[in-house]
């Protein structure tokens, strides 16, 4: 008997045959990411109007001999991060501790096996005298062998992906992170934060039209893998951002009444003209959000690192 494996990701089958024929329709984030998705967010990442790769990078470089003292390690211990990408800015923490003779051992997590190599290789490139112990699989599983240690850890979350997460779904990370932690353990967390609506609406609405590609990505996604017909020149990308929430939420919308149809999902989905998808939800904190949060999860945050204009922090959080 011949199996074949199907050349789609089940959960993002069933996702979409969710997320557009709910009443409002939705397709999450998280599928931002196929190889052509990641690679947009390369771009994104260079543009100059989105400011939080250049803030977080000018923390981890000038600060970040203040995060190794504000540790407070006495002996050796982990650094344990999650979602690592490519490393850069990892590489200036790492690089500074290093030279401050702290002794430390990196633990990089990823799902993907190439992403953990591609890393290895460039870190190890720059610093052939790091610790490393990389770990592929699931976050979860791998922080319930860490916590089972007596090292302390000082856990990476870097990026600002939280904002990317719904208040309750991002307490329910932060939770399951704080399950992983023993007393002492330090938590660092990428935060981006509320300042001039005018900055954050050109960060995402952008004039080079590379975050409508990275969100229309997504319906090039369906046409790829569950075999459908959407015709991209009728959609559109729309985005704004609240300052009395501090939430961007992004869309795709139609720009005509019309209809697709996908052969792996066998189902035609019909769109109104102008008929919404909600993304992506990229939530900005204030400083006193940062503090409620980390008090709802019993941490304590020991300091927040701000860039020179305020605009990002890494927050440096105590279990
Ligand atoms: C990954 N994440 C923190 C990015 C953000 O800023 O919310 C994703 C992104 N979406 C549009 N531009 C960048």
């Amino acid at each position: 008997m011949k199996i074949t494996t199907p050349t789609y990701n089940l959960a993002f089958a069933e996702d979409v045959l969710k997320g557009l024929t709910d009443k409002k329709k939705h397709l999450s984030s998280r599928y931002f990411y196929d190889d052509e998705g990641s690679h947009i967010f390369q771009q994104i990442m260079k543009m100059p109007e989105y400011y939080p790769t250049n803030c977080e990078f000018e923390i981890l470089s000038e600060q970040s001999e203040n995060i190794l003292e504000q540790l407070n390690f006495k002996e050796k211990f982990n650094i344990v991060e999650f979602g690592s990408g490519d490393g850069t800015k990892t590489k200036q923490l790492l690089q500074a501790f290093l030279n401050k003779n702290a002794d430390f051992t990196y633990v990089p997590i990823d799902i993907s096996e190439e992403a953990i190599l591609i890393l290895e290789e460039n870190i190890r490139a720059s610093i052939p005298e790091i610790q490393m112990n990389s770990k592929v699989g699931d976050y979860f599983d791998i922080l319930e062998d860490i916590s089972k240690e007596e090292t302390p850890n000082l856990f990476l979350f870097l990026g600002g992906n939280i904002g990317n997460y719904k208040k309750d779904d991002a307490l329910d990370l932060l939770q399951k992170f704080a399950s992983g932690m023993k007393k002492g353990d330090k938590l660092l967390m990428g935060i981006d934060l509320q300042k001039s609506p005018r900055t954050i609406q050109k960060a995402y609405d952008d004039p080079h039209g590379i975050t409508k590609m990275f969100n229309m990505n997504l319906l090039q996604r369906i046409n790829r893998e569950l075999e459908a017909d959407i015709d991209l020149d009728q959609f559109d990308f729309y985005c704004h951002y609240n300052p009395e929430n501090g939430k961007v939420n992004s869309y795709l919308f139609s720009l005509i009444k019309q209809k697709f149809y996908s052969k792996i999902l066998d189902t035609t989905f019909t769109f109104q003209k102008d008929e919404m998808i909600w993304t992506e939800l990229s939530k900005k904190y204030s400083l006193a959000e940062i503090e409620e949060l980390a008090s709802t999860l019993d941490f304590k945050v020991v300091e927040n690192f701000l860039d020179k204009k305020g605009y990002f922090a890494d927050s440096l959080w105590e279990k």
